[in-house]
């Protein structure tokens, strides 16, 4: 395999084997997610095997293992349950193996965490509720418990009604499964259409959001209604940007940066370089109005205008190629 020049053992020979597990594949954010580390690991010239995300803890456990078995030098761990990856993931440990967790918590000073500091993530998404819609109101609220980004975006959820006593959370909703959106779509007519006053929806997960947006499309009700996401592909831009469309703002960073910086991390980890333990990609709000006003229809179009979305600082090292897109 060729090396890459200049680069530290093991890089400088090539052919360094990593892994990717994931345990959501489906959807915008986990394929340009991939997309990225895709992109990273090639400008590593390292060797990536991808394990599909199926949302099985049990098949993220033996792809884990059957990563080891491979003779891998890093694992990237993408999502999952903590609760069911402890022990072979301290398997990988103990066999030198180098492991990168982002949004699932490890709890392990070993393991670097790779996050979109979530808790700023919501705050941008809440400062941005407020300012089209006052505090106080009837809500709806997009959440699934146990996965490590949506719940930090609970606590700031949970600290805002608290905050915000004129805030009525009138109903909790959401499904995480291979068919998010459709699943969302589904129970959003329903608490649609049992809660009329509902005029604003927190949806921190683009699935969720665009669910959201389906339902009251289908109900008719998408003058009355703003929806506030996370997250942001170039489908995601459309739907916001479409006329009439209720999606009015999302908090995000660019998923591929994310991916890559993911690798990035785990190749310090490999090269036995310093990596912070936490590692964090900041993301940016995104309204309606800016994004119509700046004419950008495409993620890439984003890059182009705004730098986050084309690079990050985190996880670099000059040995390191780092612009991709
Ligand atoms: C089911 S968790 C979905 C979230 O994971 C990533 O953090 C994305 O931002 C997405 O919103």
């Amino acid at each position: 395999a060729d090396g890459l020049s200049g680069a530290p053992a093991p890089f400088d020979k090539g052919g360094v084997k990593v892994a990717l597990i994931s345990y959501i594949s489906a959807g915008d954010f986990f394929q340009a997610y991939q997309a990225g580390a895709e992109a990273q690991a090639k400008a590593l010239a390292i060797d990536l095997r991808i394990f599909p995300g199926r949302q099985d803890a049990a098949e993220q456990r033996e792809q884990i293992l059957q990563a080891i078995n491979l003779g891998v030098s890093g694992i990237v761990i993408d999502h999952g349950l903590p609760e069911s990856l402890g022990d072979v993931v301290q398997q990988a440990l103990d066999k030198g193996i180098k492991v990168v967790a982002f949004d699932v918590n490890l709890n392990n000073p070993k393991i670097p965490q790779v996050e979109q500091s979530d808790h700023e993530l919501a705050s941008s998404a809440l400062e941005q509720v407020v300012k089209d819609n006052g505090n106080s109101f009837s809500a709806g609220y997009v959440y699934v418990a146990g996965f490590a980004p949506l719940d930090r975006r609970n606590e700031v959820w949970d600290k805002f009604k608290t905050d915000n006593k004129g805030v009525v959370e009138k109903a909790r909703f959401g499904n995480v499964s291979d068919t998010t959106a459709t699943s969302t779509a589904d129970q959003a007519k329903a608490v649609l259409t049992a809660n009329p006053d509902i005029s604003v929806v927190f949806a921190p997960y683009d699935e969720f959001a665009r669910g959201v947006k389906l339902a009251a499309n289908d109900l008719g009700i998408a003058k009355k209604l703003k929806i506030y996401s996370a997250d942001v592909s170039t489908a995601d831009i459309q739907e916001i940007t479409e006329e009439g469309s209720p999606w009015v703002a999302t908090v995000a960073t660019n998923p591929a940066v994310v991916g890559a910086v993911s690798i990035r991390a785990a190749a310090l980890e490999i090269a036995g370089q310093t990596v912070p333990h936490q590692i964090t990609v900041k993301p940016t709000l995104l309204t309606q109005e800016s994004l119509r006003a700046a004419g950008v229809k495409t993620i890439e179009e984003l890059a182009e205008k705004i730098p986050a979305f084309s690079t990050s600082d985190a996880a670099t090292a000059t040995w390191i190629p780092d612009k991709l897109f």
